[in-house]
């Protein structure tokens, strides 16, 4: 389409005229972008044009402060250089934070914040760690609709615009009771019953609409429950998996808020993280779709508290079982199908449950067992 091409191109001229960034004329193309807008895929790729192989990427992370953002800033700054990766959040960061590199205020249900941080900054790639988690979100329908799914347009508008790598996590929840549990491959039925899995099957539609549309360079990985170590998750169904550990070393006790055979994908965080920069790096013409299931391991509460019990023979386990988390748990996938991400891009995770018992203790409590076995 010759004419719709340059039209956007012109938009695109304008956009970036460094003389161009006064208000009125932001508004008109923001306009453009969320009624009339004609981006064609030349628009997504003006940057790759212009962006030089040995370049690094200069990379913005959303909602940075939660579970995974501070480790994906860890391991990106090691490979592309400190100044070049940018954490953001709406909260104030830890001191350690803040020292450990560049960090900004970013909210992303206001456009023009975030368009300004990404045109001053330059930004190519936006990694997208912010939205509500399962449980939470159900007590907060309202906020998760407008952080998980009016957050996500502006993310992609503003990355269809500027020609930004974009990369959204989806989650085992975007599954649903009617879809195959065990296992779940990439391509099935999905009709989720939280919010939080509404909004992330909307984030997966919407990436792969973009990017046939408008070029978007849209990647999205749907991870399983992530444990880590030394940062929390936040009203998640899988939390128990990580608060067990603390549990155990601080108090010998664990509450656990799930039925003891509840069976759900798992995997180590720097599994994830590392998957994160794989498909991210993984060149586009490996990559036969924009959204793939990644897995490690899959187990129920009773196999967990087995093993932590090898470590912390004391550990003592109550089943509190809490109905909305239950119910959310028991339409999630037991095993998640990652063919598809292992034979595209080379996925392959290196944790499984024992090097996770090990791991997680040698972080905790590198002492542990000498504490409570005695
Ligand atoms: C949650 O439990 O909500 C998350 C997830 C599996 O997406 N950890």
């Amino acid at each position: 389409m010759p004419l719709i091409r340059s039209v956007s191109k012109a938009a695109r001229q304008l956009l970036l005229t460094p003389a161009c960034g006064c208000e009125p004329l932001s508004r008109s193309v923001r306009n453009i972008s969320a009624l009339s807008r004609q981006v064609t895929s030349s628009d997504a790729s003006f940057h790759s044009i212009s962006f030089s192989e040995t370049d690094h990427p200069k990379v913005l992370i959303t909602g940075g402060l939660g579970q995974l953002g501070v480790g994906l800033a860890t391991l990106l700054r090691k490979k592309f250089g400190n100044k070049n990766v940018i954490l953001s959040d709406i909260r104030m960061p830890p001191s350690h934070v803040s020292r450990s590199g560049p960090f900004i205020y970013a909210d992303i249900l206001d456009y023009k914040n975030l368009r300004e941080i990404v045109v001053n900054n330059r930004i190519t790639w936006l990694v997208h760690y912010s939205a509500l988690l399962s449980a939470v979100g159900e007590a907060n329908v309202t906020l998760a609709r407008d952080v998980n799914i009016t957050g996500l347009h502006n993310i992609l508008d503003i990355c269809a615009q500027h020609g930004v790598r974009l990369f959204v996590p989806s989650t085992i929840g975007a599954f649903g009771p009617t879809s195959p549990r065990n296992p779940t491959p990439d391509l099935c039925i999905q009709r989720p019953r939280t919010i939080y899995g509404v909004s992330k099957v909307h984030a997966e539609l919407m990436g792969e609409y973009y990017h046939h549309k408008y070029g978007l360079d849209f990647r999205c990985l749907r991870y399983p429950g992530i444990i880590s170590a030394d940062s929390q998750p936040g009203g998640g169904t899988t939390d128990y998996a990580v608060q067990i550990f603390h549990d155990a070393v601080k108090m010998g006790k664990f509450v656990c808020n799930l039925k003891a055979d509840t069976r759900l994908p798992m995997m180590f965080i720097d599994d994830c993280l590392r998957a994160t920069l794989e498909v991210l790096e993984a060149p586009a013409e490996t990559l036969s779709m924009r959204t793939y299931n990644i897995n490690a391991m899959s187990f129920t509460p009773e196999e967990l508290v087995q093993e932590v019990q090898k470590q912390l023979p004391d550990l003592r386990v109550i089943y509190d079982v809490d109905p909305i988390r239950q119910a959310i748990a028991d339409s999630w996938p037991m095993n998640f199908d990652d063919s598809n991400a292992r034979k595209d891009w080379g996925w392959k995770h290196d944790y499984d449950l024992p090097e996770l018992i090990q791991t997680m203790f040698s972080i905790i409590s590198p002492d542990s067992r000498l504490t409570h076995a005695n």
